[in-house]
């Protein structure tokens, strides 16, 4: 069986990252992937620091741009499972843009978002998914903005797989993960992740309030089904697989790519790359 280390991490005691990291190094050790073939990425922030507290390989780039270079190693390497576990912030206001390309284009990555609806490094601004109202040391009035529905705006812009879980039930976050980095294509699981220092608001009791398992009632294959749980989070936050469908991913709808194996691999015809090249002399 596979197995991965965890290191010594720099989060306050009682932080939601603690059980989204063990529930990753679960996830990743239940489906058997070789650490050595798996890469975390990241940009900025505390759960942006996920992958420097785990044993794959990692890449920790510029606050929000972490999406291309996951989709950019994976393009490079098929070979590699390629998960990012980041922000809210990183994700959806830095990154924001990234996030609904990342989504059109399908590579076969995985997206964890560590959501505590905060700004938890820079010790609690208001990031795009905190509520209305809700006072911070910056936003002392309360944050005017409309937050911003990830799962709805992901469902929307096209993606395959998009599901929500909470950092207080391990059990569910594992079974979640195992199941977005095994869909074949982009996956968004936006985690509830309470940020104890400096969220309030969104604590551990708020979050077990409210919170509901999506049963079989609810078909993920049906859209407007989706996207109508999707809106859902005010007192009650349905979490599970929100939308499911199989699609072609970018390497399926590429013609070089498609053949298979990692890019090194493939024969180069130097006549080719002679043309390329004059072209830009
Ligand atoms: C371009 C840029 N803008 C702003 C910052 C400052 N900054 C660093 S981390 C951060 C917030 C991160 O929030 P989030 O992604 O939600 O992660 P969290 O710390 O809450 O896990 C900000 C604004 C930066 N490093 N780079
Ligand atoms: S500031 Fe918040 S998100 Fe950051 S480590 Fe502390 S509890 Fe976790
Ligand atoms: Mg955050």
């Amino acid at each position: 069986m596979a197995h991965y280390q965890t290191y010594e991490t720099a989060w306050c005691p009682g932080c939601g990252n603690f059980s989204i990291l063990r529930c990753l190094k679960t996830a990743l050790e239940e489906l058997g992937k070789d650490p050595t073939k798996v890469l975390i990425a990241a940009g900025i922030g505390q759960a942006a620091k996920t992958p420097q507290y785990i044993s794959t390989n990692s890449f920790c780039g510029l606050h929000g741009r972490s999406l291309p270079a996951a989709s950019a190693a994976k393009i490079a390497n098929e070979e590699l499972t390629v998960i990012v576990n980041t922000g809210d912030g990183d994700s959806y206001g830095e990154g924001g843009n990234h996030f609904i390309h990342t989504i059109r284009r399908n590579v076969d990555i995985t997206h964890f978002v560590h959501d505590n609806q905060i700004y938890g490094l820079t010790k609690g601004q208001a990031s795009p998914t905190t509520s209305e109202g809700h006072k911070t040391a910056v936003q002392t009035y309360g944050n005017r903005n409309t937050p911003l529905n990830p799962v709805l705006l992901a469902i929307a812009s096209g993606a395959g797989f998009v599901a929500r879980s909470f950092s207080g039930d391990p059990q569910h976050l594992t079974t979640i993960m195992k199941q977005a980095i095994s869909y074949k294509g982009y996956a968004l699981v936006d985690i509830l992740q309470p940020c104890v220092s400096f969220n309030k608001i969104n604590t551990y009791r708020y979050y077990k309030d409210r919170v509901y398992y999506l049963d079989e009632d609810h078909d993920p294959t049906d859209k407007m089904a989706a996207i109508q749980k999707s809106m859902e989070f005010d007192d009650h936050i349905p979490i599970g697989i929100l939308y499911y469908e199989e699609k072609p991913d970018f390497h399926q709808k590429n013609p070089i790519l498609s053949k298979g194996g990692p890019l090194y691999q493939k024969n180069c015809s130097k006549k080719d790359l002679e043309h390329l090249i004059t072209e830009f002399i």
